[in-house]
């Protein structure tokens, strides 16, 4: 996967994805990222990327011209999609997540100040997408979240053992508490039964456990996840009503 990354701080991202688990993706080659300095762009000499707003009011727009270059300059198939990180986009989620991870290649528009010029958006054909509904200063955080969850769905990001096919938003459920050594710390126990070397009580024990802090922490989860009828059961045991049966 090439991930096209057009932005005024192309080392916010260069700093940040060089390290870790995506860092080491980068230098086997499974992940490639393309960052461009949209100011390269930039058609005067003092190398302007924002102006000030038609209609007047606080702040400055980013221009359209280093925006639509820089998308030009690269050399990609037609056919690729192109992000545009905005608070009005659609919500970024791990079903997003998961069509974005079946592309070869992305291209993600960062923007800073009040935003891009709007022409953006119908000129190069992108798709808005947000991360959440919360004010952040530019994209360039909001891409590093979209190509974080985006590359540890490409086989080969993470280690074998580290399949994320049993994980929270996979199972729409949340995950079970885990626990390492010591078994006991400051008089805070592991629980028995994960010492216990029982698997069939352990995994039944994670079960609960998901659905109980599922229903806990966000029961708005549990009408989308895929639940057993054994699944339900404990969860009525719990005093979980489905919305279906309301
Ligand atoms: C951004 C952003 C995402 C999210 C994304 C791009 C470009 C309109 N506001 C713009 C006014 C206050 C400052 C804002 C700065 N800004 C924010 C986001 C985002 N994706 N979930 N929240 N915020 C830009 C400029």
């Amino acid at each position: 996967m090439k991930f096209n990354v057009l932005t005024i701080f192309p080392e916010i991202l260069a700093g940040a994805l060089k390290e870790s688990i995506l860092g080491k993706a980068v230098d086997k080659g499974i992940i490639e990222l393309n960052l461009v300095d949209t100011r390269e762009y930039a058609q005067d000499k003092h190398r302007m990327v924002d102006d000030y707003p038609y209609g007047g009011g606080p702040g400055m727009v980013m221009k359209p011209e280093p925006i639509f270059l820089a998308a030009e300059s690269l050399e990609t198939q037609h056919d690729i999609p192109l992000i545009l990180l905005s608070p009005q986009g659609e919500v970024f989620n791990q079903e997003l997540a998961r069509e974005l991870s079946e592309k070869d290649e992305l291209v993600i528009i960062c923007g800073r100040y009040e935003g891009v010029d709007e022409r953006i958006i119908e000129g190069l054909n992108a798709r808005e997408v947000s991360i959440g509904d919360y004010v952040i200063t530019g994209g360039e955080f909001a891409a590093l979240v979209i190509i974080d969850a985006v590359s540890r769905l490409i086989p080969g990001v993470l280690g074998d053992d580290r399949s994320c096919e049993d994980e929270s938003f996979t199972t729409g459920l949340l995950e079970y508490p885990h626990y390492t050594r010591p078994a006991s710390f400051r008089k805070l126990d592991v629980p028995d039964v994960l010492i216990s070397g029982n698997h069939g009580r352990i995994n039944r024990w994670r079960k609960e456990r998901s659905l109980e802090r599922t229903l806990k922490k966000r029961p708005d989860l549990l009408e989308k996840a895929d639940l057993t009828e054994e699944d339900l059961e404990f969860l009525k045991s719990l005093g979980y009503e489905p919305e279906s049966e309301k």
